[in-house]
Order: structure tokens, then sequence, then C-alpha cells
């Protein structure tokens, strides 16, 4: 089964697609800003997660929603060093999700075994050294520029090929600067500068990205794509910004009434050899993985 899905050194091998519960230690997240602000409460969540089934935990401090300002590097290490910490010595396999490298380096000190940065190490020149110095498995997401104005750069002629380019340069700049390719995880990044019809063609060419070579990371969850599918929203629109809302005949659900839509996409993507998803709401998308790798032993 690693054949399909990929090994990430340092990590513990699954015989599914593994299943990343997301816990923002943040006021504004797009889905779920401000519910684990409190340290407690998050240490709680991260630890709920677990039991419904989470594999690993994704602990987060800053939200990258469109149009999302930066917290200065004080903050987020307040809001999340303490939540890796107690987390991680509970026994609880600790991913952060982070831009900084003094975040990351603290994270990985405090017991993280995972950096997941969403800039794939272009938003701190000091990530990409930092990772390869500390050997810690380190996630490459494709991304094009800050949140604040993400959406303005959701431009593409053919969406799957420049991905796929972009987070093969990106892989391979990592590389040149140290981080071992064993220990790297390759993620599309849905919804960053991509509109609806952009993350449906990604979500549809999961192979194109799987041929990167590299474990791969889906994280759908909640995101705007699922809930203008919801609404309506067809996968062969043109992709334009924002997509076009004359196509939807039912209002857009709030993120939170999307969680059904997201066990679809994380059975789809463990069809399709993701090596994990990262979700907000566990216990689906635990369901929809085991039912994806009770199909694969039918094969
Ligand atoms: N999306 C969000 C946050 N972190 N990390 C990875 N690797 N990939 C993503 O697509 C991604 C991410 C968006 O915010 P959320 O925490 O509210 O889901």
């Amino acid at each position: 089964m690693s054949a399909l899905r990929g090994r990430v050194a340092g990590l513990p091998e699954w015989d599914r697609c593994a299943v990343m519960g997301v816990v923002n230690v943040t006021p504004d997240s797009f889905s779920d800003g401000g519910l684990w602000f409190d340290q407690e409460l998050a240490v709680k969540h991260g630890l709920d997660l677990i039991a419904a089934g989470a594999d690993l935990v994704d602990v987060g401090g800053e939200s990258t929603r469109p149009g999302a300002r930066r917290v200065d590097a004080a903050e987020e290490l307040r809001r999340v060093i303490p939540v890796v910490r107690e987390l991680a010595a509970a026994g609880v396999l600790v991913s952060v999700d982070t831009m900084r490298a003094s975040v990351a380096a603290r994270a990985v000190e405090a017991g993280a075994r995972l950096v997941n940065d969403v800039s794939g190490g272009l938003a701190d020149p000091a990530m990409v050294p930092m990772a390869a110095e500390a050997g810690i498995p380190f996630v490459v997401m494709h991304w094009r520029g800050q949140s604040v104005d993400m959406n303005n750069r959701a431009i593409y002629g053919d969406v799957v090929t420049e991905v796929v380019d972009e987070l093969r340069r990106r892989l391979d700049e990592v590389v040149a600067g140290g981080v071992d390719p064993e220990r790297i995880i390759v993620d599309p990044g849905l919804g960053f500068a991509k509109n609806a019809p952009h993350d449906l063609a990604l979500m549809a060419h999961l192979q194109e990205l799987r041929a990167l070579g590299r474990p791969l990371l889906v994280a759908a969850s909640r995101k705007r794509f699922l809930g203008w599918v919801l609404a309506g929203g067809k996968g062969d629109s043109p992709a334009r910004f924002p997509p076009p809302s004359t196509e939807l005949h039912a209002p857009i659900p709030p993120a939170r009434e999307r969680d059904a839509a997201t066990a679809a996409v994380s059975a789809i993507a463990a069809r399709e050899g993701a090596w994990a998803v990262r979700v907000h709401e566990v216990r689906p998308s635990v369901d929809a993985v085991r039912v994806a790798r009770a199909i694969e032993e039918a094969l």
C-alpha cells in the first residue's frame, strides 16, 4: 500500500490514507475561528480529534483565509507553542501549521513532528534551512503569495499543469536547500489563489499531483469550492473569479454545513492515493478513508 500513498521518512506508516485533524488557535479562521482560541479548549479539542480517530493533529495560530492579515511572531508563538507542547506530551502526533521558521523551530522543540508551511518555505527564507537542519518532515503546498490578496493571483491558463509545474519547481528548490526529499509531502493548496472550478479541476487530476512522486496531502475541509458545489456550481464551469454565481440555484451553505461534502472528498482523495486528508470534523473522514481502504482490499 505504501506504493500507492508513498512513505514519509520520520513519520509512522498507516495502512490507509491518514486523517489530520485541524486545531486552529485563532480568533478568525474561516470555518472555526474563535472556537478553540483558548489554549485549554484547543488542547481538549486536539485530544477529542484523536479520540474521534484522527491520526495526527495540525496546530495553527494564524488564519490563512482569503483576505487575512498576518499576526506577529510573538502572538503566533503565544498561541501555538503551549498547545503543541501539551498535545505532544499527551502522546499526540502533532503537526505545526506555520509560515515562520521561528515558530516552526520552537514547535519542533516543543514536540511537533511535522512542519506544515502553506507557503512551502516561500514566506520566510529561514524556513527551508530550519527544516533541513532539524531533519523534520515538511509540507510543500502550492502557494502564490499571502492570503491578503491571493484571490487576485487565481489566474491560470491550465490550472493543473501550472500547479504541478510550480510545485515541482518548489520541490526542487526545497531539496536544493537541504531538505531530505524522503521527508517532503506535497499539497495542491485548494482555495489558495484558486477559485472553485480551479479546485475541482485539481481534484479531478490528483494522479498528476501524485506523479510528482511524493506523498500527497489534500486539505479540502469546508472550503469555498464545496459551498459553491452544494449551491449548484458545476465542475465544468469556466474558471473565473469570482466563480459564476449566476449558475447557483441555492444559497451557499456556511462552512460548518460542509462536513458531509468534506467526507466525500476524503473518500475520493483516499481512493486516488492521497497520503492524508486534513479536516476539521474528523469522524466522517475517518469512516470515508476506512471505506476507501476496504474497497482497495477488495480489488
Ligand atoms: N488550508 C488551510 C490551512 N492550512 N495547510 C495545508 N497543508 N493545506 C491547506 O490547504 C491548508 C492548510 C486553510 O485554513 P483552515 O485551517 O481553516 O482549513
